[in-house]
């Protein structure tokens, strides 16, 4: 099913493929989707090329690839003007980590109507004061006020109404330790304050917590998980458990680290490139990927043969 584009992605500076799920359509299909961690636009365009149907733009990557904390060291304007990138570069929905929204419901508002505006499908906002830590980072993990976390739910639901802007609240009980009668509390005064989906975030190795949460929750809302850490579970079982989206969070940003370290070691090791020229990518899978045969099309009808170095 094709939901309507939100007007930025029609108009993403490098032309698109044709139609796309809405990230609405994704969460609230009966089919189990897939949102691919990205942070930057190369990030976007990779995921895009593997098939993925949306993007997460995971606030971990972000900050890590702009050297910052994964603890609102990067400004919002800093994570905004990313997605923004990830939007030009990649023509699918993007849900954009609002961590816990950089402050009150003023700032979560704010940041909702920008990210909107500079192309995102959706923002997930977390029970988390200001500044948060990344919930793998230690044992202290304060959750927000109930109703104070509400209000900054309303405010982005008034602030940004559209329809195709989605709105998904992440519960956090579980990484703070207060198990799941405290979450599913949480996850019902979320729904009421208009919250489009809720994610529940677990630590723990395996999704027994998640599937007891889903069992709990009896399908109000779509639920979308984040299993990094309960990575061997089969999606047949999150088929099994009615959960909406699975979000990839941080992979392509762990796999670039991974290999950018390998590589830096081999080449101060070798004094040479020749080693590694077949193991990286190649520039023509670049030039492609940022479709500068786009651009070379462009050239041929908008550029007089004059300025073009042709006499
Ligand atoms: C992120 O990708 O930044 C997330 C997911 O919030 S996690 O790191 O699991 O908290
Ligand atoms: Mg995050």
């Amino acid at each position: 099913m094709h939901g309507a584009l939100p007007k930025r992605l029609i108009d993403s500076a490098i032309p698109t493929d044709g139609p796309r799920d809405s990230l609405r359509s994704l969460i609230t299909s009966s089919d189990l989707a897939f949102a691919m961690e990205a942070h930057d636009g190369l990030s976007a365009a990779i995921a895009q090329r593997a098939g993925f149907k949306a993007l997460w733009a995971s606030g971990l990557s972000i900050s890590s690839c702009l050297g910052f904390r994964d603890a609102n060291e990067a400004s919002w304007s800093e994570i905004v003007d990313v997605v923004e990138r990830m939007a030009d570069a990649a023509d699918i929905p993007i849900l954009v980590d609002g961590d816990s929204g950089f402050g009150n419901f003023n700032n979560a508002r704010l940041i909702a109507r920008k990210l909107r505006q500079r192309g995102a499908s959706g923002v997930c906002l977390e029970d988390k004061a200001f500044p948060k830590i990344n919930s793998f980072v230690g044992d202290r993990h304060p959750l927000a006020d109930i109703d104070e976390f509400c209000g900054r739910l309303k405010a982005v639901k008034d602030q940004v109404p559209d329809p195709d802007f989605v709105l998904i609240a992440r519960v956090e009980a579980l990484i703070a330790g207060h198990g799941e009668d405290e979450a599913l509390a949480r996850a019902h005064a979320y729904a009421e304050a208009g919250a489009d989906a809720i994610l529940i975030h677990s630590r723990k190795p395996d999704a027994e917590e998640i599937f007891s949460f889903t069992l709990g929750w009896q399908s109000r809302l779509p639920v979308v998980i984040v299993p990094t850490k309960y990575y061997r579970t089969p999606a047949a079982e999150y088929r099994v458990a009615g959960i909406s989206m699975v979000v990839w969070a941080n992979h392509s940003m762990r796999a670039a680290s991974a290999a950018m370290r390998k590589v830096c070691d081999r080449i101060i090791h070798e004094e040479s490139i020749a080693g590694i020229e077949s193991e990286i990518a190649t520039l023509d899978e670049l030039f492609d990927l940022l479709k500068y045969q786009e651009l070379s099309a462009a050239e041929e009808r908008y550029l007089p043969q004059a300025a073009n170095g042709v006499r």
